[in-house]
């Protein structure tokens, strides 16, 4: 759908500025937007994902370890499928204010495509380097979005989500080395043109809330801080943009109708993206990917 038709649509939880912010920066904030009426149950829920996962030795295909994971002291770098684990979590995609937010961004239809937790452990917690997610999930257009939910406060020292603002209107960068090899990462060279102290750090009390457009540049740095960054992270597609590779993590809800009616149409944006490998087989995390590249989260 174009811009000019979702904002024909009435709004069903943003201001009219709220989406044109999105749509002119490519991100938006919500500090401290979910309750707890939200917050302890996810909070019990993934603590028991975590009991469960205590005596794990190797990284599967939904549970990706740090090296020093044990069960004395757990250190996950991401879970996966959670909208599979509990209850709680496919409602949190389907019946609480993130779909109506992405609703208002996309369009009226809207389908989920995955849920997942990003640990960053107090201690070192795994940075994200610099990427934009079109290029992990290319659709035939570029509305999809991702939001990040902080369970916890989150403040500077942390490695919060870090956004450039209106990257989203420049190149979609190759996310490939030199020798063809996937780092899922843009590479320092092509971030020499991008402004990077612009960057703009997504923090907030417990339940807050930020969202980012597919060609947004985000990254976050290793968490050194003593207190952990747990995000979930959520993501959409308007119902007419259709992904033409595998997903990363097709759960049993994966390209579910969250919000309105499956499209009769796909919308076609003319645009060149480069294509991610083919993660039919399975897929780990970004955090395995980026791995093997040098440190890159200098903003
Ligand atoms: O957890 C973060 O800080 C970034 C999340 C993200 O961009 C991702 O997992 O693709």
């Amino acid at each position: 759908m174009k811009l000019s038709n979702i904002l024909s649509h009435p709004p069903s939880v943003l201001t009219q500025e709220q989406r044109k912010f999105y749509h002119r920066q490519g991100y938006l904030g919500f500090p401290g937007l979910l309750g707890e009426e939200w917050l302890r149950p996810l909070q019990n829920a993934l603590a028991d994902v975590v009991e469960q996962t205590r005596d794990y030795r190797q990284s599967t295909r939904k549970v990706d370890i740090e090296p020093d994971h044990s069960f004395e002291n757990p250190r996950l770098r991401r879970v996966a499928y959670l909208d599979e684990l509990a209850p709680v979590f496919w409602d949190l995609c389907s019946e609480s204010i993130i779909p109506d937010i992405a609703a208002d961004l996309l369009g009226p239809d809207v389908r989920f495509r995955e849920l997942m937790m990003n640990f960053k452990w107090a201690g070192g917690g795994a940075e994200v380097k610099w990427h934009q997610d079109i290029v992990f999930y290319p659709h035939t257009h570029s509305g999809t979005l991702q939001f990040l939910l902080m369970l916890d406060a989150t403040g500077p020292e942390q490695g919060p989500l870090q956004v450039i603002p209106k990257s989203h209107r420049g190149p979609i960068f190759s996310h490939y080395d030199i020798r063809g090899n996937w780092t899922g990462a843009i590479s320092e060279n092509d971030l020499g043109g991008v402004a990077m102290d612009k960057a703009v750090s997504m923090l907030g009390p417990p339940g807050s809330l930020s969202v980012h457009h597919s060609r947004t540049i985000h990254g976050s740095a290793r968490n050194m801080s003593e207190r952990g960054r747990p995000a979930f992270v959520v993501t959409y597609s308007a119902a007419d943009a259709v992904p033409y590779t595998p997903p990363a993590y097709p759960s049993v809800h994966y390209g579910r109708i969250v919000r309105g009616v499956p499209s009769r149409f796909a919308h076609h944006e003319e645009m060149v993206v480069p294509l991610p490998p083919d993660w039919s087989e399975g897929y780990t995390s970004i955090f395995d990917h980026q791995q093997d590249e040098k440190p890159g989260h200098s903003a």
